[in-house]
């Protein structure tokens, strides 16, 4: 659990924003980190990622809000939780259609609280559903060049331990098997879509959040269900080809 509040934060640190850059800060496996992603991708904006230990989150010790994404803008607004996020950048930055703000449009604020509470917790259990799936979803650390070789052998050997224990807990909130359970939350996902996307002709808010907590699954143990899905599968699809990530 985070200390610290959500939201845009009343103290600057333009110190925190690389080269004077939006920056975010995140884990690459982050589902909540994808949903940033996506959106700056599909506004085209230039932005930095900072690498977050997974481990420690060494780098993000300077804030009071301790999970990733946090987002620093180029004059130095920290944003924090991911769906606060969303809003904030679809707000602030020029560049493709602007979607309904947050507490306007309830069917995109359910959708968007849908990936979060959901959609997110859905994933764990099939990703991290062994010691080596969960170890193979950390193995990207081994690339992350700032890491220390101690860090990387931590973040993949006690993290797999730790990611493996998460994904049975998230499990037990659902009454389905893991990948039974991924299945029916696409098809509640699916009953959503609005044509092509959850905003009609474009992507909304829901469009990128859900998106991106599917994002991170690509490659990785259970990526074929998302595919395979009539209806998610294609809508994933659309979502790739527009965002470009
Ligand atoms: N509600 C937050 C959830 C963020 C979250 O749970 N992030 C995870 C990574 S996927 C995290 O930082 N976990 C580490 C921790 O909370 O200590 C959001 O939407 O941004």
């Amino acid at each position: 659990m985070s200390k610290g509040e959500s939201g845009v934060q009343p103290t600057k640190v333009p110190e925190r924003s690389v080269d004077n850059k939006p920056t975010i800060y995140a884990f690459e496996t982050c589902p909540f980190c994808w949903k940033v992603r996506s959106l700056l991708s599909w506004k085209g904006v230039d932005y930095r990622q900072v690498e977050v230990d997974p481990m420690k989150k060494s780098e993000l010790k300077w804030s009071e809000w301790n999970a990733v994404p946090v987002f620093v803008d180029g004059d130095g607004t920290q944003v924090n939780d991911s769906n606060d996020i969303l809003h904030y950048i679809n707000s602030n930055y020029e560049g493709g259609e602007k979607f309904p703000t947050s507490g306007s449009d309830g069917s995109q604020d359910k959708w968007m609280d849908f990936s979060g509470d959901i959609l997110g917790k859905s994933i764990l259990p099939v990703i991290y559903n062994s010691y080596s799936s969960s170890r193979k979803a950390l193995r990207y650390v081994a690339d992350v060049e700032s890491f220390s070789g101690l860090q990387k052998w931590k973040a993949i050997w006690l993290g797999g331990i730790i990611m493996r224990m998460v994904g049975k807990s998230r499990g037990k909130m659902f009454d389905l098997p893991p990948e039974e359970n991924l299945v029916h939350q696409l098809t509640v996902l699916s009953d959503g879509f609005n044509g092509d996307f959850f905003g009609g002709t474009l992507p909304n808010g829901a469009d990128f959040a859900n998106y991106g907590i599917l994002r991170s699954m690509q490659g990785l143990r259970g990526w074929n269900i998302v595919e395979s899905h009539a209806k998610a599968g294609p809508w994933f699809a659309r979502m790739q080809t527009t965002t470009g990530v």
